[in-house]
């Protein structure tokens, strides 16, 4: 009985689910598709980077002797959708059974669970085994729950995986080391640089016909230096735990012009491809712990975001789709200004974010949530605009992840489910975690007059407009007593020059 085993573009995991069992006369599916390419424009590095990963992975296939069916992009005969990929290879191969893993965005799963009947051959779709928290099990730490809290979830994942754990207690004797990890990096320290990986020739190949089959997308493809085969992304993870994991605690908030980097891990894009195993991620860093190589507030910071918050979201994204991507509690309507897609701006801040995203498809989770994220926020840009750009922009973006961190925590379009309280922050709040503000052609001191930095009037405005919802949020009512504190006159002030730069976005007028 032979199978079909469907491998999509970020399930390039040697264990990954679909290829388990797999036999001599069984052929592994692997369709590069326009489809998956166009569903959002994404950046030319990130379409790279999976079709050359697809590539280097189905090349490792074929030395082991497995059959493969690769469809290239440019190949006449493709049909351009993984579905109809799978229907031409099912009508040539005739196979008893497909085999395919759970997919990461809920209009692919929706898609699969069809083929069974398009094609009339049995289907099974196995649980993604990446991840450490099984949708089922997501669902039973959440039944009964009144509010979900990644904190709840993140101890509960760190006793069951025993990661970071002093016999029944957390490493340390705290579960989280947040409030150290929130300092302005010092002047005279410059963030080693990372690992790169310049392309190769298969990469080349790729780049040539990225560059012509999408010529109109946002972005550079000149800095491709991302790993594309699993020891490439494990020599970059190293490199990080032995450069840069020390600092991350310290300087996992601040943010410094020129320097993308800082001390982030940069493992997203290759992790949610499938060429790093999250659990084997943490073990390593706490072995930096327990070796001395690095500080508890540093290890326990990275943990938290992998074991943590990257399940949980994930968690979140299958427990309230297709109903999330609707979602819009702040009744956000606003366009996007065109500087998200092109970087022209005064704000210096905003000029920084985009323009290394689209230099590098990267920026750092502090440059997402509180620069372009607390913008978009701040300024009412509606929920789908805000998400369909940051899937675009980011190498590593899929909805699975992309979404509960733009709609949710950036936004608050959920109405609270993953945050309880929006990450709303005036100009203060960056020039405290930067040096951006020093050179920006606005005055990070000034909030009404013309060359005030927008972030203040619009944090006014914002809380102002949402008073009535904010009051009762134990996390929001001192901001909104601040303002109903404040002097009528500097109330006026403020939602006058928040106006102006809202009228200034409608009309196309670049900030
Ligand atoms: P590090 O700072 O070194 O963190 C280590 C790892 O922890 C990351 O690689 C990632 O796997 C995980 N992680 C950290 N924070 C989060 C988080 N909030 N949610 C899930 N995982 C997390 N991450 C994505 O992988 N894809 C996305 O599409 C994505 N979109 C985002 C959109 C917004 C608006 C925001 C605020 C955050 C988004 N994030 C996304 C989360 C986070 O910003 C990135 O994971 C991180 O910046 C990637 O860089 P790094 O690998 O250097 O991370
Ligand atoms: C992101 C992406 C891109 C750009 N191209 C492909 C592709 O050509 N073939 C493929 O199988 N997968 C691709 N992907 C990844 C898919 O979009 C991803 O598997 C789904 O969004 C589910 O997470
Ligand atoms: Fe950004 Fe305002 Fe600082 Fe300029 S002054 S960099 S706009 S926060």
């Amino acid at each position: 009985m032979t199978s079909l085993r469907v491998v999509l573009g970020d399930q390039l995991s040697r264990n990954i689910a679909a290829l388990d069992g797999l036999a001599p006369g069984d052929t592994v599916l692997m369709a590069e598709v326009m489809g998956e390419c166009t569903y959002v424009p994404h950046h030319p590095l990130k379409i790279t980077l999976v079709l050359s990963a697809m590539r280097h992975f189905a090349a490792a296939l074929r030395a082991r002797g497995v059959k493969l069916w690769y469809t290239r992009l440019d190949d006449p005969a493709n049909t351009q959708t993984i579905s109809s990929e799978v229907f031409r290879a099912a009508r040539v191969l005739e196979p008893a059974r497909i085999i395919a893993t759970s997919p990461g965005e809920y209009r692919v799963k929706q898609d699969m669970l069809g083929w069974e009947a398009t094609t009339g051959i049995a289907t099974e779709i196995r649980e993604d085994g990446r991840f450490l928290a099984s949708t089922a099990w997501f669902a039973d730490w959440a039944a009964g729950k009144s509010s979900l809290r990644m904190e709840f979830f993140y101890r509960e994942m760190r006793r069951r995986h025993d990661v970071l754990m002093d016999g029944d207690g957390p490493a340390g004797g705290k579960w989280n080391f947040d409030a150290e990890n929130r300092r302005k990096l010092p002047k005279d320290i410059v963030p080693p640089k990372p690992k790169r990986f310049p392309p190769d020739a298969i990469t080349q190949e790729v780049m040539a016909l990225v560059a012509r089959t999408f010529p109109g997308h946002y972005g550079n493809l000149k800095n491709f230096d991302f790993p594309v085969t699993a020891r490439d992304a494990q020599a970059g993870f190293d490199d990080f735990v032995t450069h840069r994991l020390a600092g991350f605690g310290d300087w996992q908030d601040a943010m410094a012009a020129g320097e993308p980097a800082m001390f982030h891990s940069l493992v997203s894009a290759p992790l949610n491809l499938g060429l790093l195993d999250p659990l084997a991620l943490c073990r390593r860093a706490e072995a930096a712990y327990r070796d001395g190589a690095a500080p508890l507030n540093a290890v326990e910071g990275f943990v938290r975001q992998i074991l943590g918050w990257r399940e949980f979201v994930r968690g979140i994204y299958w427990r309230y789709m297709p109903d999330y991507a609707t979602k819009n509690a702040l009744g956000a309507t606003r366009a996007l200004p065109a500087f998200y897609w092109t970087g022209q701006t005064d704000m210096r801040c905003m000029a920084q974010a985009i323009g290394q995203t689209m230099d590098y498809a990267y920026a750092h989770h502090i440059q997402r949530l509180m620069v372009t994220g607390n913008f978009a926020l701040l300024a009412g840009l509606h929920p789908g605009a805000v998400d369909e750009w940051y899937l675009a922009v980011y190498a590593d973006a899929y909805e699975w992840v992309e979404m509960p961190n733009t709609r949710g925590m950036a936004l608050h379009a959920d109405g609270g489910i993953v945050a309880s309280k929006p990450y709303a922050a005036s100009g203060a709040y960056i020039n405290r975690m930067s040096d951006y503000c020093g050179d920006c052609h606005y005055d990070v001191k000034d909030a009404t007059g013309e060359r005030a930095c927008p972030f203040n009037a619009l944090y006014w405005d914002f809380i102002t407009r949402h008073e009535q919802r904010f009051e009762n949020n134990p996390r929001m009512a001192m901001p909104v007593r601040s303002w109903r504190k404040m002097a009528p006159s500097k109330q006026a002030a403020l939602r006058r020059r928040a106006a102006a730069l809202l009228q200034q976005l409608d009309k196309g007028i670049k900030l």
